[in-house]
């Protein structure tokens, strides 16, 4: 009878759970029949009342999750329109995290830093630009993505930051509330009699669609992001192609004349053999900076192309939201856009061999100008006529000049003599 009771409420769905039954005696059917009319009456009250509960809760969530959707679609398509999504990212602490210069040169390196110039100037009118403590590099106690340069940076910085970061504590903390909830409220000595009931078509609806419904506000502006990423470079604009050696970067580039450039990392003061240029920090951070840079035009499309001479590689600067497998036997390309000059530090993303954490990548962008001159200062530079055909060479047809040995037959910007051995 109270089977058959139980059965009817479940087929109708009215119940959240089964509450506790007191225990009926298996002895005085009579008994238990006279005192379980009332019993029912009052459990039913109860049942219906959390029913109502249940159902109120599931749909204040569904709206809650269908108002996030409309608040979300506007966004998405508003970052669609201006790439420049909201910056939220504070600026990086001012204080300079720049390792200290060595003991053994303190008044060489402080000259160096103050003058804003590197041993290694090249000719042409060409200065190495010192970097600005805390940009385009790691800071000290730092969490979170770098402070992003480019507008995709600032895209993905907002997407992480505002929101997958509030999504992630939100569902963290609901979990944990809700396992907590259970651990107390249906603990044994509070419920001695566990209910065993097994379905909820209200509750299993909510929650199969409140997480559907959270995936798709999180692929809308994921997929957007994703799309630009790999839109093609526009037909003018200059091409540059990185490729990884091992272990060092070289830098070419086919529209100004086909030259290149390597990059080896520079060694600190008590590493050098005598001759050899120690870093400072105007070149860079410990481990980061390198000899030679790879410059760019600073606020244009840059169609970078990279590849592997002899391992993959990865090209990557996390200030530029910027990674791209450098694959040997294949060209990779992508856009670079840099917002602004300055000097962004990158390293060799995949693992790639004994020395792959000695391959740091520097990006020195410029003002369009400053790269002309700094082009023309490099052996058999040229300045390509932007967007018109034939000054430059085509897109993908990047001289695969490979230096047979780790040690590069020439630096390509002259005055460099201390290179550090690969
Ligand atoms: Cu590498």
């Amino acid at each position: 009878m109270e089977k058959t009771a139980h059965g009817v409420l479940e087929a109708l769905g009215v119940r959240a759970y089964r509450t506790p039954q007191p225990s009926v005696p298996q002895g005085g059917v009579a008994e238990a029949a006279l005192s379980g009319g009332l019993a029912k009456r009052e459990a039913k009250a109860k049942r219906m009342k959390l029913g109502r509960i249940a159902r109120a809760v599931g749909k204040s969530i569904i709206g809650l999750a269908a108002a996030g959707m409309l608040a979300a679609g506007p966004v998405a398509l508003a970052q669609a329109a201006a790439p420049a999504a909201p910056a939220v990212i504070a600026a990086p602490a001012p204080a300079a995290p720049v390792a200290p210069a060595p003991d053994a040169v303190p008044a060489a390196n402080d000259a160096a830093a103050a003058a804003s110039t590197t041993p290694a100037a090249t000719g042409g009118g060409y200065v190495p630009m010192a970097p600005t403590p805390g940009k385009g590099m790691p800071v000290d106690g730092w969490l979170g993505l770098q402070q992003q340069f480019s507008p995709l940076g600032e895209y993905g910085a907002w997407m992480h930051d505002l929101i997958l970061m509030p999504l992630i504590v939100v569902i963290s903390i609901f979990v944990l509330a809700l396992i907590l909830y259970a651990m107390f409220r249906f603990r044994r000595r509070a419920n001695p009699t566990p209910s065993k009931t097994t379905h909820n078509a209200l509750i299993e609806v909510v929650w199969t669609l409140v997480p559907v419904l959270i995936l798709v506000a999180i692929a809308v502006p994921s997929i957007d992001l994703l799309a630009k990423q790999y839109k093609p470079a526009p037909a003018g604009a200059l091409t540059i192609k990185a490729t990884g050696y091992q272990w060092y970067w070289g830098y070419t580039y086919p529209d100004n004349g086909g030259f290149e450039v390597i990059a080896n990392m520079l060694k600190e003061a008590d590493e050098v053999k005598p001759g050899e240029r120690a870093r400072t920090d105007a070149d860079g951070p410990e481990q980061l900076a390198t000899d030679n840079r790879m410059v760019v035009p600073a606020g244009e499309q840059i169609r970078l192309q990279t590849t592997g001479a002899d391992v993959i590689h990865s090209f990557g600067i996390p200030s530029l939201w910027f990674k791209l497998d450098s694959v040997p036997g294949r060209i990779n390309e992508k856009v670079l856009f840099i917002k602004e000059p300055g000097v962004y530090f990158g390293q060799c993303s995949e693992l790639c061999g004994a020395r792959h954490g000695y391959m740091p990548i520097v990006i020195e962008a410029l003002p369009r100008p400053q790269f002309d001159a700094w082009v023309l200062s490099q052996p058999g530079g040229t300045l390509a006529k932007p967007g018109v055909p034939g000054t430059g060479a085509a897109p993908a047809a990047a001289p695969a000049t490979i230096p047979v040995s780790a040690e590069p037959a020439a630096p390509a910007a002259g005055a460099a003599p201390a290179k550090t051995a690969a």
